[in-house]
């Protein structure tokens, strides 16, 4: 039996999930006498760490923790389940963590992207029994602002690099905590959470070459979700966003399976857009949180949800807040939202009054979840002009010229799957939902979806040029070689496509075997009861 903290923020369901694939039970903690009563105790942190030690003030958990600390039973913390082990973090000054590590919680202060999201690797620094099984190559998934500073470095189990070397993980008696998520990291990551189980395990001490870690480029696979003709709930695929083909909706699998398929063949994330949830009440449409449920259960990479993500009022007059909304996905196993539609209506209004509400679902959801777990989904279609001062947008000098030989364009949001194009371009978009809390850009391109055309670099490199926080580039993949084109010639983290996977012209194991050594990726593994990915 598990024991497991749930102070109330976040996805905890993937961690669940993750050690019940394990043959484990686990029981949720509601009271701080059956924190004491654990024999093995797991704390995933999610969200900010300020209103993290709030909550567990509130809940009288701070005491029965520190004192399970101190009883040296074995305990695993992942994330702010980390942090909170330490003193004090420039999160939330003021605010003390339990203080059972000396040391502080620090900002990446570093030129690349923050939050640091992604496959990164370790550098291992002590024996410890979580690595039986493991080589030492293994790519790790991290998502954070943040990082610990611990004084002591005897504690020091792994470092990391991203743009300097900070601490992944700690590991003193039988306390062990890990920044990066080993319910979110495939095989290793379920080797990880095995071994912690294990307690009995002997200590590994992996032998390593030196060296710096590095960040790995995400393939991404990307399932439009919508209900067919027939009622049923099918992924499907535009062309230009255009899903029908010959009067019906294209049908190209089922959601929960299709998932799980990728996830076998590599895919470091798995994201899924509900393409009508801006008619219907998103809540109403349960298949989609039951999809998300059941695909929890089996891929253990990250999982986003977009399309409705907003303020709603039910027929019965009830008003549901976006943020709500966000919390049923991420209860039901989400680890980020994307918000489309409704983001530009945001920047819209804070474009007229030039000041931020505070109150936009932008800003709610990425204050309690984290801005990690608030990602902005963009549907820009090209539109071309003259000359660069023809429109007050954002214009780039483009290499491939318009109809017409016009040497400019700018990028032009719409808001309901490209039906209706807006007063607002992408790049200034990108810029204002950053300074709102996004903690990440989905960057679509109805121009390239569905073309085969290759990824549009113009607009990948207009944007993530604008930002500091990471980008996708999506739209366009036609082959293995458009992969290398995005990650080679932008600075984009990483690429999504999704109609090349569904129509199986390339597999993700094509794209990664392709990009093997030219950019960095996170191998691909075998799963259990499949043949060997190649
Ligand atoms: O506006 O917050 O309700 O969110 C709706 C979401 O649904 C948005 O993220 C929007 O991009 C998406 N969406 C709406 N209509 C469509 C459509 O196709 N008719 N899908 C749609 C857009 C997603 C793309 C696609 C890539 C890769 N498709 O990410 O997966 O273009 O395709 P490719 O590799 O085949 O070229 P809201």
């Amino acid at each position: 039996m598990i024991t497991l903290l749930d102070y109330g923020a976040g996805n905890v369901r993937s961690v669940i999930n993750a050690i019940e694939s394990l043959g484990e039970t686990v029981e949720v903690v509601t009271c701080g006498e059956e924190i004491l009563r654990a024999e093995k105790l797991v704390f995933p942190g999610v969200g900010a760490f300020g209103s993290m030690m709030e909550i567990l003030e509130k809940k009288n958990l701070v005491e029965p923790l520190r004192e399970y600390l101190y009883s040296d039973k074995p305990f695993l913390g992942i994330c702010l389940g980390l942090q909170a082990l330490f003193e004090s973090s420039e999160e939330a000054p003021g605010i003390q963590g339990l203080g059972f590590i000396p040391g502080i919680v620090k900002r990446f202060t570093i030129k690349l992207s923050v939050p640091h999201i992604g496959w990164n690797s370790l550098n291992i620094k002590q024996p410890s029994r979580i690595f039986n099984g493991l080589t030492g190559d293994e790519k790790f998934y991290f998502v954070h602002s943040y990082h610990i500073v611990p004084e002591d470095n005897s504690v020091v189990l792994t470092t990391t690099d991203y743009g300097y070397k900070f601490t992944s993980s700690i590991q003193r008696g039988n306390i062990i905590a890990t920044q990066f998520h080993p319910e979110k990291s495939g095989v290793p990551g379920l080797r990880i959470l095995r071994n912690f189980l294990q307690i009995n395990r002997a200590s590994k001490r992996l032998v390593q070459v030196p060296g710096e870690t590095r960040l790995a480029k995400r393939i991404i696979a990307c399932l439009d979700v919508r209900s067919n003709d027939e009622g049923d709930l099918v992924v499907t695929k535009g062309d230009q966003y255009d899903v029908r083909e010959d009067g019906s909706v294209r049908n190209l699998g089922k959601p929960v399976e299709l998932a799980k398929q990728y996830y076998e063949e590599g895919a470091d994330e798995i994201v899924f857009l509900n393409i009508t949830g801006f008619r219907a009440f998103p809540l109403e449409d349960m298949p989609m949180l039951e999809v998300l449920r059941q695909t929890s259960k089996n891929v253990f990479v990250p999982l986003t949800i977009g399309g409705g993500i907003r303020e709603y009022k039910d027929k019965n007059g009830r008003k549901y807040s976006a943020l709500e909304v966000a919390s049923e996905y991420f209860r039901s196993g989400a680890d980020k939202v994307s918000i489309g539609s409704d983001a530009v209506l945001i920047v819209e209004r804070y474009m007229k009054t030039g000041r931020t509400t505070d109150r936009s679902a932008i800003e709610e959801i990425s204050r309690v979840y984290g801005n990690q777990a608030m990602v902005i989904s963009i549907d820009p279609r090209r539109v071309y002009v003259k000359s660069s001062n023809e429109v007050k947008h954002r214009v780039i000098d483009t290499s491939a010229p318009g109809p017409n030989g016009e040497r400019y364009c700018w990028y032009q949001c719409t808001i309901n799957g490209g039906r209706e194009g807006r007063n607002l371009d992408a790049v200034t978009l990108a810029q204002v939902c950053e300074k709102l809390g996004a903690g990440e850009i989905l960057l679509n391109c109805i121009d390239r979806d569905g073309t085969n055309m290759g990824f549009d670099l113009e607009l990948v490199n207009a944007v993530k040029k604008s930002v500091s926080i990471p980008v996708i580039a999506s739209s366009g993949a036609g082959c293995e070689e458009h992969f290398y084109e995005v990650f080679t010639r932008t600075e984009a983290e990483s690429a999504l496509a999704a109609g090349i996977f569904h129509r199986k012209e390339v597999s993700i194991g094509a794209v990664k075997n392709y990009l093997k050594g030219k950019v960095e990726i996170r191998p691909l593994y075998v799963h259990k009861g499949r043949g060997r990915n190649k």
